[in-house]
């Protein structure tokens, strides 16, 4: 029997509207989070981390490296996904069935049932690390959504419109939390403010991962 009174109910996903097409799913990934910063570990042991450089040659502030059959890549060339990672010349780690599965659970949950993520970028924030306005497009498959897991100290998201001049909203991501924009959101405006001097969480410290899940080819 469900009731408020049952100690032992799992508690009730909160999901929140932010935007057209875009959810946050508050706590979503909480009771999984230390197996998704173990997997974490047993990736960098196969890649590591790195701070890529933009088109323009600024060195990015979070570090970054991927898993799955695609990896998101930046250099002098420019952005695109690769099978291979430029650091090993080997295909990039596989994907743990726990972060796949994490992810198809998520995008069915607001509906959009069937998501097959191909590559999970991991970015690492370190106090201080930020992720300028920008729209994702390098992938191909526009239809499919973006799933992000927060995992670690919490920061402020900024989520604005088609325009890059559209005001961002402001929305804090904490340890667990899962947002899953799709449809007309998903070419919108977004980055994060610089991780906070005092920012941290239990399991990793001054320091913020998150997880995004991505169909790169139709
Ligand atoms: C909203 N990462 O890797 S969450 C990125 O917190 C990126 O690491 C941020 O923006 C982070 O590109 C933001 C993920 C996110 C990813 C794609 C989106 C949010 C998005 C695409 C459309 C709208
Ligand atoms: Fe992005």
């Amino acid at each position: 029997m469900q009731s408020s009174l049952d100690l032992f109910a799992p508690p009730t996903p909160e999901s929140i509207a932010i935007a057209p097409d875009a959810w946050l799913l508050k706590g979503f990934a909480h009771a999984q989070a230390d197996d998704l910063l173990a997997q974490i570990g047993q990736i960098e042991q196969q890649t590591a981390f790195r701070h890529q450089v933009t088109p323009g040659g600024h060195a990015m502030s979070s570090a970054q490296c991927s898993c799955g059959t695609y990896g998101w890549v930046t250099d002098k060339r420019g952005y695109r996904y690769t099978t291979e990672d430029p650091l090993t010349d080997k295909p990039w780690p596989a994907m743990p069935a726990s972060f796949r599965e994490l992810a198809v659970r998520a995008a069915a949950e607001v509906g959009f049932e069937g998501f097959e993520p191909q590559s999970c970028l991991i970015n690492r924030y370190q106090t201080g690390a930020g992720m300028g306005l920008h729209q994702d497009k390098d992938e191909q498959d526009l239809g499919a959504p973006i799933v992000s897991v927060t995992l670690g100290a919490p920061i402020t998201f900024l989520f604005g419109g088609l325009l890059r001049t559209d005001k961002p909203s402001r929305w804090l991501l904490e340890h667990g939390d899962v947002v899953v924009w799709g449809g007309v959101s998903r070419l919108y405006f977004h980055g994060v403010a610089p991780l906070g001097k005092r920012a941290s969480h239990a399991a990793t410290g001054a320091v913020r991962y998150n997880l995004t899940f991505r169909r790169v080819v139709g």
